[in-house]
């Protein structure tokens, strides 16, 4: 009686975080027969979509990798097109958030994106602020690899200015010194599009994230199916290397 009970509080709870690496934009636009771009601005409509369920359902935190550190190897047309999308995606779309209560953060450098982008993406981090529904945060010119290059810089900086001795660090101390300092390991990572890596995404905080992959397309990625994953990861069981109940 005790064990059944135990199964469905279970069943109950949601991921406070999820965090998405949206691939197979190129891929759908070359399906459909179009330029590289449809596939982008079709994948910049589904985030509208995504954020509209994450919303409702009552997710805390949903992490989108919208612009690796990688991604500025891309043909330059592409790369611009690309900047234009936070512009585009806000214009449209931040009534909708405002009125959802959705706070909007980033993470990554900003600094290397054009004016135009990091304009648009502050006026929407600005006029959401107070806000205390989903956060919604948007990985721009991002890379995990380059997160802890920061952070190993700023820690042997605060040892050098005597803020800080060596014998602090542990792993609380370097999740102050993320880029993710105020927002919880994602209990869920999801990559669409059939590719099995997490190329460079949130290194750190994946350690004892679940790892879903999906072939779908993101573009095509909708609201029934990020359901049915949360159902799997629902089902899976979450251990941190010590024992589950069976074993105990
Ligand atoms: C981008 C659409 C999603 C698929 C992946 C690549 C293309 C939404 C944004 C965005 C970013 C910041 C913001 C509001 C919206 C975005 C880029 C690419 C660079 F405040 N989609 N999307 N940004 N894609």
């Amino acid at each position: 009686m005790l064990g059944r009970k135990k199964e469905a509080d279970k069943t109950k709870d949601l991921p406070l975080h999820i965090a998405m690496i949206m691939d197979g934009n190129g891929r759908y636009a070359k399906l459909k027969r179009r330029p590289r771009v449809h596939g982008h601005y079709e994948g910049m409509q589904n985030v509208k979509r995504i954020t509209r369920h994450a919303s409702d359902i009552g997710i805390k935190y949903l992490t989108l990798y919208a612009f690796s550190t990688e991604n500025w190897s891309r043909p330059s047309a592409e790369v611009s097109y690309l900047m234009k999308l936070p512009g585009d995606f806000l214009g449209s779309f931040l009534p909708e958030l405002i009125e959802k209560n959705v706070k909007v953060t980033t993470i990554g450098n900003m600094d290397d994106l054009p004016k135009h982008t990091i304009k648009a993406v502050a006026k929407a981090v600005d006029d959401t602020k107070d806000n205390t529904g989903l956060n919604l945060i948007f990985a721009l010119n991002y890379g995990g690899r380059d997160e802890l290059i920061q952070s190993f810089k700023s820690i042997h900086q605060d040892i050098n200015d005597g803020k800080l001795k060596a014998e602090d660090i542990d792993d609380t101390l370097i999740q102050q010194y993320l880029m993710t300092y105020n927002i919880p390991d994602p209990e869920m990572i999801i990559r669409t599009s059939g590719e099995y890596r997490l190329s460079n995404f949130l290194l750190w905080q994946s350690s004892y994230s679940e790892l879903f992959f999906t072939n779908t397309l993101w573009p095509e990625f909708g609201p029934d199916e990020l359901d049915e994953l949360i159902i799997q990861y629902r089902k899976r069981d979450r251990r941190f290397g010590g024992l589950n109940d069976k074993e105990v």
